[in-house]
C-alpha cells in the first residue's frame, strides 16, 4: 500500500511520569508513516480523495497537547487509535514518539516508542431462531456499524437453514458479515457479547435456542486458541450455514488453518454431504 511520511513533527508537550515533566513539559517528536490508497488522488490531482499530511500533521499537535499521558506508550496507542478513526482513509499508521530530553539522568541522543495500527479484516456469522429472526439479524449488523472500532464491510443475504448439532428447534436464519475492526480479538468478542444481550438473548441450552448468536469465523489470517476463544471458528468447515454466507462475500478468502477458500471449503461440504 502506499505510504505517506511524517518525520521530526516538533510538539511541545507534558507527557512523563515525573510531575515536573507535566508541568513543565518538553519537546516530543513525532515520525509517523500513514498507509492509504494512493491512486485515486494520483488520477485525479484531487485533495479529497487523499489524507491531507497538514491536517493530519496539525491532530497529532492538538491532540498530544491536549492530553497528558504518564507513558509514551499510551500517548501513542491513543494518538495511533484517533488518527485511524479521524481519517477514514488511512488504513495503517505507523508512529514514533521521541522523547530526546527524558529526565533519566544519563546522557541520551532520545529515546522512542514505535508501533504500528490498523484496521484488522474479520468475520462474523450471524444467527437466530427465535422471535422476528430477520429484524434481530438486521439490528445486529446495525449495531456492528454503529461502534466507531468497526466498518461493516459487505453482508451477505440471509438463508433460512434447518438446525445443526441435534437440538430440537425451530429453523435458523443465518448469513455473515465483512466488518474492518480496531478492536482486539478478545475486545471484539465483548461487543459480540454486547449485541447479543442488546437482543435479549439468554444463554440456557448450549446450541440451543437464541434470538441472536455472533460468532468470530475469522480474525485476518490470525490462529487463537484461548480460553474463550478459538479463531477460526472451530466447526466453520462443517456448517453450509456458515459457508454458504462466507462463499457468497468472500469466496477467494482462504481459511487459514486448512489453507482452502471458502468457496473450496463449501465444494468439499457439498460432496461430503452426497
Ligand atoms: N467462543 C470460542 N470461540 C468463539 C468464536 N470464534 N466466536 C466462546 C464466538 N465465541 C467463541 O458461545 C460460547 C462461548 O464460545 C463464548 O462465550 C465464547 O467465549 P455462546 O454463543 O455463548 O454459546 P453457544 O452459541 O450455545 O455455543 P456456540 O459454540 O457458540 O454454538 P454455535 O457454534 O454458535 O452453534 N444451526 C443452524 N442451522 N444455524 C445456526 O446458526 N447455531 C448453533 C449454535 C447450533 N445450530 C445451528 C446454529
Ligand atoms: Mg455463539
Amino acid at each position: 500500500m502506499d505510504t505517506i511520511h511524517i518525520y521530526g513533527l516538533d510538539i511541545y508537550a507534558r507527557h512523563g511520569v515525573f510531575p515536573e515533566e507535566n508541568r513543565l513539559g518538553q519537546r516530543f517528536f513525532v515520525n509517523a508513516v500513514l498507509h492509504t490508497d494512493m491512486s485515486r488522488a494520483g488520477r485525479t490531482d484531487d485533495l479529497e480523495h487523499t489524507t491531507n499530511y497538514g491536517e493530519i500533521c496539525h491532530f497529532i499537535t492538538d491532540f498530544l497537547q491536549t492530553c497528558t499521558f504518564r507513558l509514551l506508550e499510551a500517548a501513542a496507542e491513543q494518538t495511533a487509535h484517533d488518527i485511524l478513526l479521524g481519517f477514514p482513509l488511512i488504513q495503517k499508521v505507523e508512529l514514533e514518539i521521541q522523547k530526546p530530553s527524558a529526565p533519566i539522568g544519563l546522557p541520551l541522543q532520545t529515546v522512542s516508542v514505535r508501533i504500528t495500527r490498523g484496521w484488522k479484516r474479520a468475520y462474523i456469522a450471524l444467527g437466530s431462531n427465535l422471535g422476528d429472526k430477520e429484524r434481530f439479524l438486521r439490528e445486529a449488523v446495525e449495531g456492528l456499524n454503529a461502534c466507531p472500532e468497526i466498518r461493516v464491510k459487505r453482508c451477505s443475504s440471509f438463508l433460512t437453514t434447518a438446525p445443526y448439532g441435534g437440538v430440537e428447534q425451530d429453523d435458523f436464519l443465518n448469513g455473515a458479515v465483512e466488518i474492518e475492526t480496531l478492536l482486539t480479538p478478545d475486545a471484539l468478542l465483548d461487543e459480540l457479547h454486547r449485541l447479543e444481550q442488546a437482543a435479549n438473548r439468554t444463554r440456557e441450552i448450549h446450541w440451543g435456542p437464541r434470538t441472536l448468536d455472533l460468532d468470530i469465523l475469522l480474525y485476518e489470517d490470525e490462529i487463537i486458541q484461548t480460553e474463550r476463544l478459538t479463531v477460526p471458528h472451530a466447526d466453520m468447515t462443517n456448517r453450509d450455514f456458515v459457508l454458504v454466507p462466507m462463499a457468497e462475500i468472500a469466496p477467494h478468502t482462504i481459511h487459514p488453518v486448512c489453507r482452502k477458500t471458502m468457496s473450496q471449503l463449501l465444494d468439499e461440504l457439498r460432496n461430503r454431504s452426497c
